[in-house]
């Protein structure tokens, strides 16, 4: 398995993981290697939706064996918010503009004032477009939200999450630790099953 895959995302933290996942079990290639600068669409009211929609617009217009990562964090006291919406949470609610993690989190946490239950998961859909057949695989992590972000690494939402049973969040966590157990991990191995068993 070492045919290159094109990473369809903006977003340099997923390649990085991702790189970390794979190892030499797949080389990742980034929009930036193939001269693609564009902000990719992502208009579905679903996850599944999105992971298409990024994977087949790379697909499309650069003809190359490509995957799309689309991750939310579904917060069970919230009905599954901010879920499809995890990117631009704060902004659709009025608080500044585009992809603003700090802000997303400072309104999470204002959600959850004084709600007991923290319970949360966090869910990704990987979209891959091989020799022109799609495939989609799911990873997903229970755990809860902390009441206040900590730690350093990681991004997102990562300093508000810890994974069940653990008493870290994903950012107080090295990366190795994140990527043993992460929703991209489960995501990233449920895809490779799925492409052995259709070559
Ligand atoms: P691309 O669409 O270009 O891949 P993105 O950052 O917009 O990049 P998503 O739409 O999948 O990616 O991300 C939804 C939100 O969830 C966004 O705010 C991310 O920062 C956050 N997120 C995704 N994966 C995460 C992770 O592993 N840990 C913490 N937050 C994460």
């Amino acid at each position: 398995m070492q045919e290159k895959l094109v990473f369809a995302t903006n977003n340099a933290h997923k390649i990085t993981e991702l790189r970390a996942i794979l190892g030499k079990r797949r080389q990742i290639v980034s929009l930036e290697e193939i001269g693609c600068r564009e902000e990719i669409p992502e208009t579905s009211d679903t996850i599944e939706g999105n992971a298409l929609q990024k994977a087949r617009w790379v697909s499309q217009r650069f003809h190359c064996d490509c995957f799309a990562d689309d991750t939310g964090l579904e917060v069970e006291a919230l009905g599954g918010q901010p879920g499809v919406m995890s990117a631009r949470y704060a902004s659709i609610n009025g608080r500044g503009e585009g992809h603003d993690a700090s802000a997303n989190s400072a309104l999470l946490l204002e959600k959850l004032d004084g709600i007991e239950n923290r319970k949360a998961r966090f869910r990704t859909v990987i979209a891959a477009i091989i020799g022109g057949k799609e495939f989609l695989a799911e990873g997903i992590v229970n755990g809860s939200i902390a009441t206040t972000p900590r730690g350093t690494d990681g991004f997102g939402y990562d300093p508000l999450f810890i994974p069940e049973g653990q008493s870290l969040t994903f950012a107080e966590m090295t990366s190795d630790e994140k990527n043993a157990i992460s929703h991209r991990r489960r995501a990233s191995e449920a895809l490779l099953k799925i492409l052995e068993t259709n070559p």
